[in-house]
């Protein structure tokens, strides 16, 4: 029975043929298959949601994965909520009502399998173990291939921190999958700084991991492209007297786009700085950093600084990359304890939507991009998404 016809029924007050019906599971899924913004488990987006790490004969082409994580930080914790507080700020989307006016498509009704992978369960007892459980997680969930490319294509992730280390195990096995990342970076802050920049007469190795020190350490390990990264948003206050944090930084390789510029240039500046910067042939990782909101925009994190981006900025900046190789995104430190009214959480929540919506757009990774030694057997990889809509893989 089509819903059409059930509406039908309805408006004839046949209240008994409803309830009279021998519904076949298509009419089940109809009449209870859509839910409210207020109903319901609360995934992402209200997408299906599989626990991805127990089971890798799943199927999907991007996955959204929570890493609630927040025992890295040099200042206010709480992140470790934000997976949460992002699934509860996004039930007002639904694939029903995804269309991106903005993009010119529904991110949810296309030709992506999109999921919401749940968490990994991060230790907040142990840095080394903590680090330890995302790569492994991490390198569990790109060992697998993506729905509609029969290839070594695995699937992209959304993440949702967490703090901002979180990305050091994610940069570290995508490495292992596609090379050198190029990594858009929108913060207040530089996030490259060294373990000395911390007081640090109190040492260990894992002390050097921080939600400040992860970029620095992403260097060291040789896990980012040369010079196509690009920090945009910045206005953190630098160590010493001078400019030796921008020197640092200049070295792990970042290009500078500070936060003021906007005044000067808009956000099409920003965003067409970032694209002359970002190379279109390499992977792309954008990692936004909710701090990089005005307070007033995103009180909810835990180093804020003042004078930030507005969220309308940030959502036409990001919209602006769409056609860059994007190979994975996050949107971390959202602190829901020092939230207000889901300020945060919205926009954090929307700024995940706009991530999917640049990976749904730009279609499926060129393999192209990949390390020669991987591109064996893969060529048509990409090709295959349009031919062949629908198909088993694995
Ligand atoms: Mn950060």
């Amino acid at each position: 029975m089509k819903l059409r016809n059930f509406g039908y029924s309805f408006l004839c007050a046949n209240w008994s043929f409803a309830s009279s019906v021998q519904h076949n599971d298509q009419d089940l899924e109809q009449m209870w298959g859509q839910d409210w913004p207020f109903s319901g488990i609360q995934t992402y987006a209200h997408l299906p949601h599989e626990r991805c790490l127990i089971d890798k004969s799943l199927d999907f082409d991007i996955g959204i994965i929570g890493m609630p994580f927040d025992t890295a930080v040099t200042f206010r914790p709480g992140a470790r909520f934000g997976p949460q507080a992002i699934r509860k700020a996004s039930q007002r989307q639904t694939s029903m009502r995804g269309f991106n006016f903005r993009a010119g498509i529904n991110p949810y009704q296309n030709w992506a399998k999109i999921m919401d992978c749940g968490d990994v369960p991060v230790t907040p007892m142990d840095n080394k173990l903590a680090l330890e459980m995302m790569d492994a997680a991490f390198e569990n969930l790109l060992d697998r291939n993506s729905t509609l490319q029969k290839s070594e294509m695995p699937p992209r992730f959304v993440t949702l921190g967490g703090d901002h280390s979180v990305i050091l195990p994610i940069l570290r096995q995508l490495y292992k999958v596609y090379g050198p990342i190029s990594v858009i970076h929108f913060d207040s802050h530089l996030d490259t700084w060294a373990p000395t920049k911390y007081p640090s007469y109190w040492h260990s190795d894992e002390s050097e991991f921080t939600h400040g020190s992860m970029l620095w350490l992403a260097k060291q390990e040789g896990l980012l492209s040369e010079d196509s990264n690009v920090h945009a948003g910045l206005r953190t206050r630098l160590s010493g007297t001078g400019w030796d944090d921008y020197e640092e930084d200049d070295d792990v390789g970042f290009h500078r786009i500070e936060c003021d510029e906007i005044l000067k240039i808009g956000a099409d500046g920003i965003a067409q700085k970032i694209l002359d910067v970002v190379a279109k042939d390499r992977p792309v990782y954008i990692s936004v950093d909710i701090d990089v909101l005005d307070p007033s925009a995103a009180p909810g994190t835990g180093t804020v600084e003042v004078g930030g981006m507005l969220t309308r900025e940030l959502i036409h900046i990001i919209r602006k990359l769409e056609d860059l190789p994007i190979v994975g995104a996050d949107v971390v430190e959202v602190s829901p304890a020092y939230d207000h009214a889901e300020i945060t959480s919205l926009a954090a929540s929307q700024i995940v939507y706009e991530l999917i919506t640049n990976m749904v757009k730009g279609g499926p990774v060129d393999p192209s991009i990949m390390p020669k030694k991987k591109l064996a057997g893969i060529a048509s990889a990409r090709e295959q998404i349009f031919l062949e809509p629908a198909h088993q893989t694995m």
